[in-house]
């Protein structure tokens, strides 16, 4: 097979380092030589631009910047090619380092003591077992599962729920529809790792939250949500938190990002914000894995982590 050009169409951040490891091997650009060039054969993405993949003749595959394609799929004019996602160790490792971090932080009372010391207070709460507290993943894929590896070791009771069943060792496994309730009924902590999917959208509003277990030592019920922001609703959020229905909540994704500076969350005293950095797409380790997979296909061998249209991620 021939070796087609590679076309790098990336907005919201400069994509330079991606143009330059890429460039070691193929071809880069980052516009095609008018609507319907046929030099190109693999997009590399990242909130592409409206319309720029829809007229290219030979596109062969689209590789996501990315573990989540809802940026893709953002465009409806997405031509019907195969979409790779990105799985790598360096993105679970962030995503596991980010959870464990999150997890112990609300278990062992970090927000309380973190506004205790400008008080000088000396104050020390019961202490809790992590065995006494249970971590829900909502979303046991390649993220999820290594954060409940994480997790296990340090003696946390792990929930999993996802579309199919998972099974996974020392895990409690929940899937679809029929598992949700049970799940976040044994559940203290949610941990969000969902794809943005027209199944999911809104998924965590006021109603799931009052399903979360609150009879642990936390003092209520925490949600952890690193997956993407509009699986959420802010505003119901923000009412759990103060009718108590949440404790506390970490949150790496919103509805609108950059988080606007008029959003309550920023300033509230339960609400721990950062800026969807919790697993950065990590060009030196993730470029040279698109391109071993670009070489691969055009070697006849099949391609992986393919992403599932019909279910959206
Ligand atoms: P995967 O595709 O490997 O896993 C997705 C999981 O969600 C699977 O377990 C899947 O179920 C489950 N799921 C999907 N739809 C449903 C549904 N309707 N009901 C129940 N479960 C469902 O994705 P990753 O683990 O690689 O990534 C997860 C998400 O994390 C990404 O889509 C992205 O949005 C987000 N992300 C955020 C980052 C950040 O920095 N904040 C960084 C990287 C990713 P099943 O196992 O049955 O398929
Ligand atoms: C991703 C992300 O999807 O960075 O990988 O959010």
């Amino acid at each position: 097979m021939e070796r087609g050009r590679v076309l790098l169409s990336v907005t919201g951040f400069h994509p330079q380092r991606w143009h330059d490891l890429l460039s070691a091997e193929r071809e880069v650009v980052t516009e095609p030589d008018g609507p319907a060039d046929p030099s190109i054969h693999y997009a590399v993405v990242w909130k592409q631009r409206p319309n720029v993949l829809s007229s290219l003749p030979n596109l062969r595959v689209i590789f996501s910047i990315g573990a989540g394609v809802d940026h893709i799929f953002a465009d409806p004019t997405v031509p019907d090619v195969p979409i790779v996602k990105i799985v790598a160790d360096n993105l679970s490792q962030h995503m596991a380092e980010y959870v464990v971090w999150r997890v112990l932080d609300h278990h062992r009372q970090g927000m309380l003591y973190r506004a205790q010391q400008p008080k000088k207070t000396w104050h020390e709460p019961p202490q809790r077992s992590a065995q006494d507290i249970s971590v829900g993943i909502m979303g046991l894929g390649t993220l999820g599962r290594a954060c409940a590896s994480a997790l296990l070791p340090l003696g946390f009771t792990v929930n999993g729920w996802s579309r199919t069943d998972r099974p996974l060792p020392g895990v409690s496994t929940f899937a679809g529809e029929a598992g949700l309730i049970p799940f976040l009924n044994a559940t203290d902590i949610l941990v969000v790792l969902l794809p943005l999917t027209s199944a999911t959208q809104g998924i965590v509003n006021y109603g799931l939250l009052k399903q979360l277990r609150r009879r642990n030592g936390l003092g209520g019920a925490v949600l952890i949500n690193a997956g993407r922001g509009r699986l959420q609703k802010d505003a119901d959020i923000l009412r759990a938190l103060d009718d108590g229905t949440l404790k506390e909540a970490s949150l790496d994704v919103f509805e609108v990002e950059p988080l606007p500076k008029t959003s309550p969350l920023w300033s509230h005293p339960k609400v721990f914000v950062t800026p969807h950095a919790a697993a950065t797409s990590d060009p030196s380790h993730l470029a040279p894995i698109m391109l071993r997979q670009m070489a691969a296909f055009e070697r006849g061998e099949p391609l992986q982590n393919l992403v599932n249209r019909e279910a959206g991620y």
